[in-house]
């Protein structure tokens, strides 16, 4: 008999079905099943059922009584900047002034005080910051996370970024998955050189990144001031033909085109879309393309929050990210975005829950794995310290995640009840 673990005694067992994006009304429309148990062969979904566990399955395995609790998917990251030097807290009187994010970054502050912090940093010393900010977010629930380069910006930093998130996906329990984003924002040595900096990401950086398998998507920060929409789509091509996947930072501040881009390559996620136009919402929903939202970065900046009820009514799968980075959203708490959805978005729990686990799932590719709770996926699962669905959006502000499975094993929190381990 292979690793089994019983989870038992699961007051709610909340989670989408399925191993693709959920949109419009399919986003809302999760299984809830009570009293309830699940079952794990070597990290697997085996069984999901009701009532009493079958002694029969009970022998030998590892047992956790859920104590009547609430048991979702484990959270999934779609979005962060996870590994950067420093922090900007000195931006934060600017920004209380009223001083534009994007004013920021033109006079050599924002992603590029970042830069300069992350060059100057040592990959030990990234590791550990990075490592950090995991754990945190374990312990909230979070079992997966993309994570960006994109704070080098030159070879030698972006490949150190790229090795920091290697080296975590393989020393702590968050699965990671890598995204390139050198064109973040044109580097300061590259100022009157714009093309030989694209040329720099197409000819030399892409082509190495995908030879060595050091990142799975590539993702373009296409703002007004940063990249345009052309230069994004020369670059994503690029990236599609070296067999990465794409992604897009997009309609954050301005509507440049980035999102009928997304749409029509079609990139697998377009990202904050705050000022997404009509038309762009039409083409992420024909290009098939998950929205990634990321309610705390419009909080932080004091930015209007993105139309996630008419990306819905549109057929567009949404998901909600952090967007953890030093700049726009220093909070990695993925438990305060989904209260933000549920009330700034006005997103339903069921689609804020939706939006967290398989379609976060969706927007890295890996909803054939992770992101429901059902027989075959993986066995990656929050216990919460609440009765019910509706009680993580209503007792904000705390963390309620109680226990945390990472591919069937405890990687985080206290055991909700003794466990009882049948010999
Ligand atoms: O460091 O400001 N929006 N990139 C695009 C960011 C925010 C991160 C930052
Ligand atoms: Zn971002």
């Amino acid at each position: 008999m292979g690793n089994r673990l019983i989870v038992s005694n699961i007051g709610l067992l909340a989670t989408p079905l399925g191993c693709r994006a959920a949109s419009g009304a399919a986003q809302g429309q999760i299984s809830m099943r009570s009293h309830a148990y699940l079952v794990a062969e070597d990290g697997v979904i085996t069984a999901v059922g009701n009532g009493r566990v079958p002694e029969s399955l009970m022998q030998g395995a590892r047992h956790i009584d859920a104590g009547g609790n609430l048991v979702t998917p484990g959270l999934v990251d779609a979005h962060t900047h996870l590994g950067f030097g420093g922090w900007r807290e000195h931006e934060l009187a600017m920004k209380r002034r009223g001083v534009p994010y994007l004013d920021i970054l033109a006079q050599g502050g924002g992603i590029l005080s970042t830069v300069r912090m992350t060059r100057d940093a040592s990959q030990k010393a990234l590791t550990e910051k990075a490592g950090q900010a995991l754990e945190a977010m374990l312990h909230l629930g979070v079992t997966t996370c993309e994570a960006k380069s994109g704070y080098g910006l030159d070879r030698q930093t972006e490949l150190k970024q790229l090795a920091v998130i290697r080296e975590l996906g393989r020393t702590q329990p968050v699965e990671l998955v890598a995204t390139y984003l050198g064109a973040h924002a044109l580097p300061e040595e590259y100022k009157n050189r714009r093309a030989d900096y694209i040329r720099l990401l197409t000819e030399e950086m892409l082509p190495l990144i995908a030879r060595e398998g050091l990142a799975e998507f590539c993702d373009v920060f296409c703002e007004t001031g940063v990249f345009t929409a052309a230069e994004a789509e020369q670059i994503l091509r690029t990236a599609l033909a070296h067999g990465l996947k794409a992604k897009i930072h997009t309609d954050e501040i301005d509507a440049i085109g980035g999102t009928e881009l997304a749409g029509m390559l079609p990139a697998v996620s377009a990202e904050h879309l705050i000022a997404a136009t009509d038309r762009g919402i039409l083409a992420l929903a024909q290009g098939g393309t998950v929205a990634v939202l990321l309610p705390a970065t419009s909080f932080y900046l004091g930015k209007p929050y993105a139309r996630a009820r008419d990306m819905i009514a549109a057929g567009v799968p949404v998901s909600v990210a952090s967007d953890y980075n030093p700049g726009s959203c220093p909070s990695l708490n993925l438990q305060l975005v989904m209260n933000l959805a549920c009330w700034n978005y006005g997103m339903s729990p069921e689609e804020v829950l939706t939006a967290v686990t398989l379609n976060a799932a969706a927007a890295i590719c890996l909803a054939d794995r992770l992101g429901s709770l059902e027989v075959g996926k993986q066995a990656d699962l929050v216990i919460w310290d609440a009765p019910n669905l509706d009680y993580i959006f209503y007792r904000f502000g705390q963390n309620l995640a109680k226990t945390v499975i990472k591919q069937g094993r405890i990687a985080a929190g206290a055991l909700p009840h003794q466990p009882e381990t049948l010999a």
